[in-house]
């Protein structure tokens, strides 16, 4: 029933003949679209793994064949099931998207029954179980799972246009898009829909944060259709269609001369407009706003604040249930490098912490991982954590714009594991990010993570097919960030490549140690930025130096880092709670890893590691090229254990990054031994 692309992780290949597959029944209780999807996804699933067709049937044809096993799918709430399933006890644990998985034993052997309070309880409790029966020694018996997710919004965004470009896409065209229009066929989208359940995911913006001319109509009665199209097929898989909008939509598509916030027609024509949505879509999301950023229209034209723009907006959304997440991408983007006094890691907090407590209910802060813009590396943003009275929610980039544009392997669950198990200390000890955006430090009323995709039409959706891993990824740490990195590893091999023990072996340990690697042939010490200007792709260490957008590394004939300390910086770290600001001020006690993003230093000022600056970077561009080279050697070990087709792209692209990281590494070395004119210790060749 589905379009011929790669299956992604939904492959169903691993062969299962538990008893109970042999029959889906569906309690009266389980009805309505996404309780189809989950059916349909779980007659395919048990079709590919058994060969064999399940029967389908309910419980009211259930009385004469109740001894044979079954999977059965019920809402918590229905009176007739089994005293043994205790679900009075479950519908106190689960929560409106939670799920149980629970074994009855059978006089033939033993049913599963899959319990929600909602629809989408009973979808999420599917795919669940369908990971069970991919995954390492994995029987049904005797099942007792119960899952609640972490976050209460679990997004994807799109930077998708119209014209079937996709802003920092790297696998392909729009899935949405082309020729500013909609695309007629609708194959990918369901598909695409069911891994986005699959995983969790529970919104979607489906359009760039920069709305362009066209895009801008996507919320009239052009093109409101189309998205009421695609808003119906998200919906069957239990997520939410968001739109991108321009914040002067008013003086585009109203003709009024202003978008100010405060001026009564604006907040008019907003709640007009609103209305004219949920005509069309009663479960509209909402709205996602980058304004004042880069270009783009914002409150600030009118002297107004970032409260006064998003306010007006959410008071058009409120009477639906709307909100409107805007976006803290806002900082100075025509500096002077000589200046001095402006750092741009200083600009969210700057603007938005102010702001705290002046926020509508259903406004929702949305903050990038980092205060810079999604580097290999960088500081945790210092904003996360510090608005006890804003809802807030974290940004990560799973599309590799700065790490690797997946032609080089860069698994980045280690990375989101990093930030989201960063103390921010804001309630004292223990006040991770994890816990400031799933809204259990505060109580927030809105909250979670979003992330800007990967996905394009390339048959195997990201270009690279291992990057599937980061899109996999993503969606199972924002259901439930506590979940391990080997984990996650192993359920997604598991499901895209089978159980052979040497591919889980390779593929894990490739995966695990990809980062190190991009970083180590890319942004030594933190310093970041050191790449083409626009495209953002290969080494060009004085790319940015002395452009416009506030990315400096400060390199010189004494010296690297951006000095961002309160003594005599940028006073940056000052922004963090003290156990972090001290931290990152002290030169002492500042990690390795940070170094050059919080200081200055010479370059042969001595690491904690023992070794110097210029030392690490030298032997951390040699070391990053092997690290390439051992990829490359535990790939091919799996020739033969994997499709042909699968083996020669990821092949391909492992080759490219191989010459790739040489070009990186003799790009960087050349160039800190001619600014340094010190020689590499060991003599290696250094152009
Ligand atoms: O990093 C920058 C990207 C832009 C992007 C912007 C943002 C959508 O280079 O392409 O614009 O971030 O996050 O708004």
């Amino acid at each position: 029933p589905y379009s011929s692309a790669d299956k992604g992780w939904l492959r169903y290949e691993k062969r299962q003949d538990a008893p109970c597959l042999s029959r889906i029944v569906r309690h009266s209780s389980a009805s309505g679209e996404a309780v189809e999807s989950a059916v349909r996804e779980l007659r395919y699933a048990i079709l590919q793994m058994t060969g064999d067709e399940p029967e389908l049937t309910t419980t009211a044809n259930l009385s004469d064949t109740a001894h044979r096993p079954y999977i059965q799918l019920a809402m918590v709430s229905a009176e007739d099931l089994p005293e043994a399933l205790q679900t009075k006890e479950l519908s106190q644990q689960l929560g409106e998207e939670g799920f149980a998985l629970r074994s009855l034993p059978q006089e033939e052997g033993e049913s599963v029954y899959i319990i929600g309070k909602t629809e989408k309880g009973l979808l999420y409790g599917t795919f669940h179980l369908l990971r069970l029966l991919q995954s390492e020694g994995q029987t049904l018996t005797q099942l007792d799972v119960i899952e609640n997710p972490r976050n209460p919004l679990r997004m994807m965004n799109h930077w998708d246009n119209m014209d079937g470009s996709i802003e920092r896409g790297y696998a392909g065209r729009s899935i949405f898009f082309k020729d500013n229009q909609f695309v007629q066929n609708d194959g990918r989208i369901r598909d695409y829909a069911r891994m986005m359940a699959s995983i969790g995911i529970n919104g979607i913006s489906i359009n760039n944060v920069n709305v362009h001319k066209v895009e801008t109509k996507l919320i009239t009665s052009e093109f409101l259709p189309d998205v009421a199209k695609v808003a119906g097929i998200f919906r069957a898989y239990g997520i939410k269609l968001f739109l991108s909008v321009n914040y002067a939509s008013p003086i585009q598509l109203g003709g009024l001369e202003t978008a100010d916030p405060l001026d009564e027609r604006v907040g008019a024509w907003w709640k007009t407009k609103t209305e004219e949505i949920y005509k069309v879509i009663p479960d509209f999301g909402g709205f996602v706003v980058k304004a004042d950023s880069e270009h783009r229209p914002g409150p600030f034209t009118y002297g107004r604040t970032h409260a006064d723009g998003s306010n007006m907006l959410a008071e058009a959304l409120e009477p639906y249930g709307g909100i409107v997440i805007w976006r803290c991408f806002v900082y100075n983007c025509l500096q002077d490098w000589r200046d001095r006094t402006t750092d741009r890691a200083r600009a969210a907090y700057d603007h938005f912490k102010p702001l705290d407590g002046q926020f509508k209910d259903n406004v929702i802060l949305q903050i990038k991982n980092g205060p810079m813009d999604f580097q290999v590396r960088e500081g945790v943003s210092p904003l996360l954590g510090a608005m006890p009275n804003t809802n807030q929610i974290l940004e990560f980039q799973i599309t590799q714009e700065y790490t690797g544009q997946q032609r080089h392997l860069c698994y980045l669950i280690p990375q989101w594991k990093e930030i989201l198990d960063f103390d921010t200390y804001a309630k004292g000890a223990k006040s991770e990010i994890k816990k400031v955006v799933s809204g259990e430090l505060y109580p927030y009323s809105h909250s979670g993570i979003s992330a800007v995709i990967n996905v394009g039409d390339d048959d195997n959706w990201t270009g690279h097919t291992l990057a599937q891993a980061n899109l996999y990824g993503y969606g199972r740490l924002t259901w439930n960030p506590d979940l391990s990195e080997q984990q996650i590893t192993s359920e997604w091999i598991h499901q895209t490549f089978g159980n052979d023990p040497d591919v889980v072996e390779h593929v894990s340990s490739m995966l695990a140690a990809s980062w190190g690697i991009y970083e180590s042939y890319t942004s030594p010490l933190g310093v970041g930025w050191m790449v083409n200007p626009e495209h953002h792709y290969g080494p060009n260490v004085d790319g940015y130096e002395y452009s416009v957008w506030g990315t400096y590394h400060f390199a010189d004939c004494d010296g690297i880092g951006v000095n961002r300390t309160v003594k005599n910086g940028t006073g940056y770290t000052g922004q963090y709670f003290p156990e972090n600001a001290e931290r990152y001020e002290s030169l002492v006690t500042c990690p390795d890893k940070l170094l050059l993003f919080f200081h200055h230093v010479p370059y042969t000022h001595k690491l904690h590691s023992g070794s110097t600056v210029i030392q690490h970077i030298y032997d951390t561009h040699f070391a990053g090229v092997e690290g390439v080279e051992n990829l490359i050697q535990q790939w091919s070990s799996l020739e033969g254990k994997i499709d042909a087709k699968r083996y020669a792209g990821v092949m391909a692209r492992l080759e490219h990054q191989h010459k790739h990281a040489k070009e990186w590494r003799d790009i960087i070395n050349t160039y800190f031994y001619r600014k340094s004119g010190i020689a590499d210790e060991q003599n290696r060749t250094i152009y």
